[in-house]
């Protein structure tokens, strides 16, 4: 088995990377970063901002996490210089695994890789945005695909959006179709918002977190603080999860001396289901719940729809159905029952454990239902939290970066801008990357990310990318992306991150609360551009001058007050960069049992249960590790699950004696779209099921998506294990 290095999740291992890192760029220099009033760049629970780093929306301090010190650390310190691109052809940088990429360092000038050109070559900021602006001038709007990924400025996304539509294309989206789509598409369809309906006091008030198919105590460690102040509070914890992850049993918060010593308990009850086995278990809770009598009837009966229909479906499953699919005994899920039947309030929160699936939005849903069921919904210390990624992954979505618009959006970009509300709906991102395979998009430009290594089946992705005319990326550094899926010619933009830009811009954090970050100046000296000054540029080399003065469009308080007009509930962003007044949007934190949807009621859905599991031998999950940020990797080990390398299964012991593996053993995983030589992994996960490491795992990740969401079911892959 597996034996991680420590006993237990944060703590000592944590700090002492803290003090590593400061020790590779300068620990004052790294502290005075960490303590900017810049929103924290990592995940969206949203740190820092105008009450300084390291501090929460309600004002804790110190508020620190490993994944911000790598964040930050890594935008410090090395460059590429002119001398690195002329050692390394195409071949080379494409040889390079992701963590290799990150060292290069910062990129400091425009580059570009010419069709037939086997290397990138540094070019001025004039000729880069001609070159970029030609692509465009020379297709068909509809030829064009505009990707942003989620850490970049609103003030950013708003302008992308603004110029690819006025360029004639709404073939504009981000990054959260492979991530919380399905959340927005089931919230929506729940209680007619697409975000979460708390807000971080929420959490300080609470009896109850249900937390569903996440790995916070990895990816978003500032909310272990509220899940262990829960349990101290007397509260209950429920996780549920296919692996036993280290720090979701114990976590030693940096932040509490007590903590931080002992380490705390952070969950009491743990059900590991099959992968994909929640909608079985949520009916199966809701159908306990049900015979137990905890249904929230005055609740259900003045401010819901749809519960008996929803009832007599529940009625009409058997037991036996929703213990073997969702592979939880019935014990288990009783005693589950009862801690959520004797909680007066609760929260349920989730992240990419259920939205990765071909039902992701319906997994959702059904767990909607059980909230609603015990009237967890419309009051304060209730409600229901989809855990963002990207720090900024919201505010993105909320300022327009997408292919359809809100009606109320688009007639303020008709009014202003003279934009066509006809156009076609644009394409989502699979959409956009099955265009490019077909030969059918000539330029795509991506506001940060990595395409290549967020798509499923990276044959096809490399194929995809590949056939697209000229890419066009604006980024902080080089990732493997830009070398294996490049268009024919390739043009790479140098930018700021938000805490070296000149003016400041805002986030909007899972809260649904818009942050101001003040920038700064960078620890690099080079050619890097604002966000917003690089897409400004290219809008005065591809838009038409006679129907609106884009000029105007260059500085973030003139963005900021087109966004105030446009955007849905954005109006306090007007005046932000005087009067530094963050807010929280008004109209999405629910604490009334009033809700925004036609007939003010929330809703229950039917649905229905997945397919028992095919006769493939084992289902794949494809997860992250505490030691890299989506495809960004720093580090090869996994401290928490006690891999010391990303070339494994982690497999359960049963299976593995079953097919004579021994820890270490090298195997061959199989799946309909490839194969992958690595390592046995043993952990504690329920039999039956497997987990690999994203991005590499993409490899293995077949093209089915959740018809509704669109989103790829990059957490239920059909493969099988052979001994190498
Ligand atoms: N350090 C760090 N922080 C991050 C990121 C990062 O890469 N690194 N990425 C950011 C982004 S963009 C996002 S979206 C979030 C991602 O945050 P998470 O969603 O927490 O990340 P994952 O590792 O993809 O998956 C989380 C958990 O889902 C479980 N799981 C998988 N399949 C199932 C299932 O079928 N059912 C259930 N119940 N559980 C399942 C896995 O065991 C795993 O523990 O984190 C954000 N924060
Ligand atoms: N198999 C599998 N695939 C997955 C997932 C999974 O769990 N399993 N998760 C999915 C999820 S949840 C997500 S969100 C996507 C992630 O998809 P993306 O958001 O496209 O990918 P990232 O790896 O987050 O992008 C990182 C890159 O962004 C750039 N960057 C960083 N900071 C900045 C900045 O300040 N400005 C600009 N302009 N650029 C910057 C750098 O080039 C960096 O390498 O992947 C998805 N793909
Ligand atoms: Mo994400």
């Amino acid at each position: 088995m597996a034996k991680p290095r420590v006993s237990a999740a944060g703590g000592l291992a944590a700090m002492k990377y803290v003090f590593a890192r400061g020790r590779d760029v300068g620990t004052l220099e790294l502290y005075r970063r960490l303590r900017s009033r810049n929103a924290c760049k990592t995940c969206a629970l949203g740190m820092g901002g105008q009450a300084g780093g390291m501090v929460n929306e309600k004002g804790h301090f110190p508020e620190v996490c490993k994944k911000s010190v790598q964040a930050q650390a890594a935008d410090m310190g090395r460059v590429i210089t002119e001398g690195d691109l002329a050692t390394h052809d195409i071949a080379a940088l494409s040889a390079l695994t992701s963590a290799q990429c990150e060292a290069l360092g910062r990129l400091t000038f425009p580059i570009i890789c010419g069709e037939g050109d086997d290397h990138y070559r540094r070019l001025p900021w004039g000729q880069a945005l001609d070159l970029a602006a030609q692509a465009f001038t020379t297709t068909d709007p509809q030829r064009s695909f505009w990707y942003s990924s989620g850490r970049s400025s609103n003030e950013a996304a708003f302008l992308l959006q603004l110029v690819a539509r006025a360029y004639g294309t709404n073939n504009v989206n981000n990054c959260s179709y492979y991530c919380h789509q399905a959340s927005g598409v089931a919230l929506s369809s729940v209680y007619g918002s697409g975000t979460a309906s708390v807000e971080l006091d929420d959490l300080s008030r609470t009896d109850l977190v249900v937390l569903a198919g996440a790995n916070p105590a990895s990816n978003h460690p500032r909310l272990m603080t509220q899940l262990i102040h829960l349990r101290r509070r007397g509260g209950r914890v429920i996780v549920i999860n296919p692996m036993s992850e280290l720090g979701l049993r114990r976590f030693r918060l940096p932040s509490d001396a007590r903590s931080f010593v002992a380490g705390s308990t952070v969950s009491d009850l743990y059900l590991q289901p099959h992968i994909g086995g929640d909608a079985h278990l949520f009916t199966a809770l809701l159908k306990g719940l049900i015979e137990l009598g905890a249904v929230d009837e005055a609740f259900v009966g003045a401010s819901t729809s749809g519960w008996p229909e929803l009832r007599s479906r529940v009625d009409a499953t058997d037991w036996d159905t929703l213990v073997t699919g969702s592979g939880v005994s019935r014990s288990d899920i009783d005693a589950c029952v009862r801690m959520i039947a004797e909680a007066p309030t609760g929260i349920f929160m989730w992240a990419m454990g259920l939205t990765h699936h071909e039902n992701g939005t319906d997994t959702i849903r059904a767990l909607a239902n059980v909230a609603l069921a015990r009237g967890f919904l419309g009051r304060p210390g209730c409600g229901l939290m989809p855990i963002r990624g990207h720090s900024n992954v919201q505010g993105v979505g909320s300022v327009g970066v997408s292919p359809t618009m809100k009606a109320s959006f688009a007639q303020h970009m008709a009014d202003r801008y003279g934009i066509d509300s006809s156009m076609p709906v644009g394409y989502d991102t699979y959409a956009g990357m099955t265009a490019a395979h077909d030969g059918r998009i000539d330029v795509a430009l991506m506001l940060g990310g990595n395409l290549w290594g967020s798509n499923p089946d990276s044959t096809w992705a490399t194929e995809a990318l590949g056939r697209i005319g000229t890419t066009v990326s604006l980024t902080t550094k080089l990732n493997q992306g830009h070398f294996r899926g490049r268009g024919r010619t390739s043009i790479i933009l140098p930018v700021l991150a938000r805490d070296e830009e000149q003016e400041s811009t805002t986030q909007e954090s899972m809260f649904n609360y818009v942050r101001l970050s003040e920038g700064g100046t960078p620890n690099v000296e080079g050619e890097m551009r604002s966000e917003v000054s690089a897409l400004a540029g290219l809008a005065a080399r591809i838009l038409p001058m006679d129907r609106f003065d884009w000029s105007t469009l260059t500085g973030h308080d003139a963005l900021r007050k087109a966004m105030a007009a446009c955007v849905p509930g954005y109006a306090p962003v007007r005046t932000i960069g005087q009067t530094h007044k963050e807010f929280t949007i008004p109209g999405r934190v629910m604490h009334q049992p009033q809700f925004p949807t036609a007939d003010g009621l929330a809703h229950f859905h039917v649905v229905d249960l997945p397919q028992p599991r095919g006769d493939a031998d084992f289902v794949l999950m494809t997860v992250r590790s505490e030691g890299q940020f989506n495809t960004v990797v720093y580090d090869e080990e996994d401290l928490y699950r006690g891999n010391a390398t990303r070339d494994v299964v982690m497999m359960n012991a049963e299976d593995a004696a079953r097919l004579g593996l021994d820890e270490g053993a090298p195997v061959d995983v199989v799946s309909a779209t490839g194969s992958m030589r690595v390592k046995a992994a043993i952990v504690d996960i329920r039999s039956g099921n497997l987990a690999m490491y994203y991005p590499e795992a993409n490899a293995l990740v077949d093209r089915r998506l959740d018809s509704e969401s669109l989103t790829p079911a990059f957490k239920s892959v059909q493969v099988s294990i052979r001994p190498a």
